[in-house]
């Protein structure tokens, strides 16, 4: 019996690297893994709805690439036996044990959303994974664009968050990201076609991974990666992940949606209130009408309450 980090799962079949040898070897998922009882508190507990989360149940535990496991090297077929805890886990990029994410968003081709852009940071938020916001094709952009960008996005830095403006096609913009990765597991996520692969064939030429052809650039392009992968980078491992094009809340509720907008608590001090204000209907509401908050940021909290709160009364 022996450990290793799944690395990539294509077709059912996983590529698995040994801890200790660091050999990469083909493993399948043995039978025996199927079927786990889990109670209330196990990780793989994570029934989307809220209610049946509290339930006991016996689920299928689908290892995935992240996943730390015991495998049997004795089998030729190296089947994985035991998939030990997840200390964080993601359905979209689908990866498990991430120490931190790049959340890639081009300025343009497609247009950088300020909606998917909060949307992300909610669900990063929750899942307690550090996100890193980068954006792309700023080479893409004229000066005007290039200074409304800025200011936005100075306010994502003004609240805390680790912001790069790139332009993946250039080494030198990227100097500045290559300390990020240094020893970490890092997954890079975002749209499709905003050039995930085209960041990592540029921090690892030898990769050669494929990448959207620009006369098909158009900013609505399919997807050209297919599967989750993680590559070995710096001293740590950074995963490529296939595009998408959306993303759903999962098991948040709306009354914790705002501890994920993470600069609202320092105003509802100010509020009525105080932290019992959702910042949705309650009179003298720090929040709602504050000039010092983004407005796009006020905006999209308020759709995504509504949102949530909608979904929750169809069960
Ligand atoms: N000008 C410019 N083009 C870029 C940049 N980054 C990526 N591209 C181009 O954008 C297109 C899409 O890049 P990909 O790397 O395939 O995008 P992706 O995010 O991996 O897309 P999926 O695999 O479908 O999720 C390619 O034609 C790239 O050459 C950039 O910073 N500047
Ligand atoms: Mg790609």
């Amino acid at each position: 019996m022996r450990l290793a980090r799944i690395i990539k799962l294509i077709g059912g079949l996983y590529t698995i690297q040994d801890l200790k040898s660091g050999e990469l070897l083909d493993a399948v998922a043995s039978g025996k893994l199927r079927f786990v009882r889990v109670d209330e508190y196990s990780p793989f507990n994570v029934s989307v709805s809220r209610r049946t989360k509290k339930e006991p149940q016996t689920v299928q535990i689908s290892p995935k690439v992240g996943d730390i496991v015991r495998y049997d090297d004795e089998d030729d077929n190296n089947p994985i036996q035991e998939v030990f805890e997840r200390k964080n886990e993601l359905f979209r990029p689908d990866i498990a044990n991430i120490d931190q994410i790049l959340l890639m968003f081009s300025a343009v081709l497609p247009d950088l959303s300020y909606i998917l852009l909060d949307r992300f940071l909610v669900i990063m938020e929750q899942a307690n994974i550090k996100p890193i916001i980068i954006i792309s094709k700023i080479d893409l952009i004229n000066e005007e664009e290039h200074n409304e960008l800025e200011r936005n996005i100075m306010y994502y830095k003004k609240i805390g968050y680790d912001v790069h403006l790139v332009n993946n096609l250039d080494a030198e913009t990227l100097e500045d990201l290559e300390d990020v990765f240094k020893d970490k597991v890092t997954a890079v996520a975002g749209q499709t076609g905003v050039g995930k692969s085209t960041l990592l064939n540029s921090l690892r030429p030898d990769l050669e991974l494929r990448t959207q052809e620009p006369s098909k650039a158009l900013g609505r392009g399919k997807h050209t990666t297919r599967h989750t992968e993680l590559f070995l980078y710096k001293g740590g491992l950074v995963a490529d992940t296939p595009g998408f094009s959306k993303l759903s809340f999962g098991k948040i509720t709306e009354t914790e949606l705002k501890e994920y907008f993470i600069e609202f608590g320092q105003y509802s001090l100010g509020c009525k209130f105080k932290n019992r204000c959702y910042h949705i209907n309650e009179p003298d509401c720090n929040v709602k009408n504050n000039d010092e908050i983004l407005e796009s940021r006020r905006n999209n909290y308020q759709l995504f309450y509504n949102e949530i709160k909608d979904k929750k009364e169809i069960y």
